[in-house]
């Protein structure tokens, strides 16, 4: 087992993070907020998913919301986008400065956060339950997304707001660290995009407590490896705030949604769990 170090985030970002970022493609701050923090943005969370369980929305901006049934039998949402739309407390989250402070990890690049673009503000919602139909994610980068929408590869950071503590042993994210710096043959065939769920020798974990902050480069390897638990236990809650580059491509309710969306659906909810009524 190897475990990544974890930073204080402090007056913000240092020569170290930035020297331990580029290396590794991968940095922890710990105690990025506050847990009354967490309990709020959990709150907001389940409003915005109640919002949309009670007007039977299915989809946001094109981008489809992910369905299972939680431990109690009842529907929740496992994955939610542009969550920030919906909810001025997730704006407010947004713009904080220490967010924008972020972007300094692209170097040379100039970035922002993808309020409106991409899938915006994700909530992750990860449970083991018999219908639940998100309990881990095969490996993958972050980055060929842009290419299935037809335009390069840019330099995107994605940053992980973490709600739930997640020990190494529940599982959780592993990366493959420096495999940001690969070359364009290794980000797109280092292994199977999304089928692959096995263990790399190379693979690194974390130990997460709520309200921890990850963020990783958009070319690194990494996967969301199954918790050993079932029920309460294996519960995993994340938000992800996508720092992105070039022009600004802001999504709409007119937007199609992406073919890799509707792969995804297919390979990952097979069973179509639906909103029951
Ligand atoms: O849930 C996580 O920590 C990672 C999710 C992820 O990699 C993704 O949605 O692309
Ligand atoms: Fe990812």
């Amino acid at each position: 087992m190897s475990l990544s170090p974890t930073f204080d985030f402090g007056s913000g970002i240092s020569p170290e993070h930035l020297r331990h970022f580029n290396e590794h493609g991968v940095i922890q701050f710990r105690g990025f907020v506050d847990k009354d923090t967490v309990n709020n943005l959990l709150q907001e969370i389940r409003a915005v998913e109640y919002y949309f369980l009670s007007k039977a929305i299915t989809k946001v901006n094109g981008i489809p919301l992910k369905f299972g049934r939680d431990t109690d039998g009842s529907v929740f949402i496992q994955r939610i986008a542009f969550a920030s739309q919906y909810s001025a407390v997730l704006r407010a989250f947004l713009r904080d400065p220490r967010l924008s402070d972020l972007t300094r990890l692209l170097g040379d690049f100039e970035g922002r956060i993808g309020e409106n673009e991409k899938d915006g503000l994700v909530v992750n919602h990860y449970v083991n339950t018999p219908s639940s139909a998100f309990r881990q994610l095969g490996w993958h980068t972050d980055s060929p997304r842009d290419l299935f929408l037809g335009g390069r590869i840019l330099p995107m950071l994605n940053v992980g707001l973490h709600l739930d503590d997640c020990s190494y042993e529940n599982g959780g994210l592993r990366v493959i660290p420096g495999t940001h710096r690969q070359g364009m043959l290794r980000l797109l065939f280092r292994k199977k995009y999304f089928v692959d769920n096995n263990p790399d020798k190379k693979e690194v974990g974390f130990s997460i407590q709520a309200g921890d902050l990850t963020v990783h480069d958009g070319r690194l390897w990494h996967r969301v490896a199954q918790s050993p638990y079932e029920g309460q236990r294996s519960r995993r809650r994340v938000m992800y705030i996508p720092i992105i580059t070039g022009a600004y491509q802001p999504k709409t309710v007119d937007s199609p949604t992406p073919f890799y969306h509707k792969l995804a659906q297919l390979r990952l909810n097979p069973s179509g769990t639906r909103l029951s009524k």
